[in-house]
């Protein structure tokens, strides 16, 4: 396993049965990510945030605008999935994402405040679902049939991964 890439280990899995308090911690860890993500970037230079997370990787400011985007898109996966029955869903191209130009123009500050937003509203949704919508699904074209309920794992496991990509190399580089 590649610990510079997952150094919260590996990708987040498919669970079969997830408990109510395995959820609320879910959408706990999912409303702490915005000041999670903000503490971790907290002081860094402009240089500092240019920097790769690991060699051939992201850097920091591309990882905290993934993040942003990638809620973005989870949150849009959550509105579809509810609202039509086992909708496919667009795959997001990732690594292309980052490569354009508005990964590098807009502030950082800007990809926080859209991150923070969206995991309000995300969380705000949520808190406000019965039971059994969290058994609703949207199907990925590559990974398959999510419930809303792994779907809630997944964007938790997402937050947690690239945070502490971020401070694992503030760890290495003793910044
Ligand atoms: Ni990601």
């Amino acid at each position: 396993m590649d610990k510079l890439r997952y150094p919260i280990g590996k990708v987040y899995e498919i669970q079969d049965k997830v408990t109510p308090e395995q959820k609320e911690r879910w959408i706990g860890d999912i409303a702490a990510s915005p000041s999670k993500l903000r503490q971790a970037i907290n002081g860094l230079s402009p240089e500092q945030l240019d920097t790769p997370y690991r060699p051939d990787g992201w850097t920091v400011r591309q990882v905290v605008h993934h993040l942003a985007e990638g809620q973005m898109v989870a949150y849009t996966r959550f509105k579809f999935a509810l609202t039509e029955n086992n909708p496919v869903v667009a795959i997001q191209q990732e690594d292309l994402w980052a490569g354009l130009p508005d990964y590098q123009d807009v502030p950082i500050e800007d990809a926080l405040a859209l991150f923070q937003l969206i995991q309000g509203r995300l969380v705000t949704l949520l808190q406000g679902l019965k039971p059994e919508d969290f058994q609703r699904a949207y199907v990925h074209p590559v990974s398959g049939t999510w419930t809303l309920e792994n779907a809630v794992g997944l964007i938790a496991w997402h937050g947690r991964h690239h945070t502490a990509q971020i401070t694992s190399l503030r760890e290495r580089m003793g910044w």
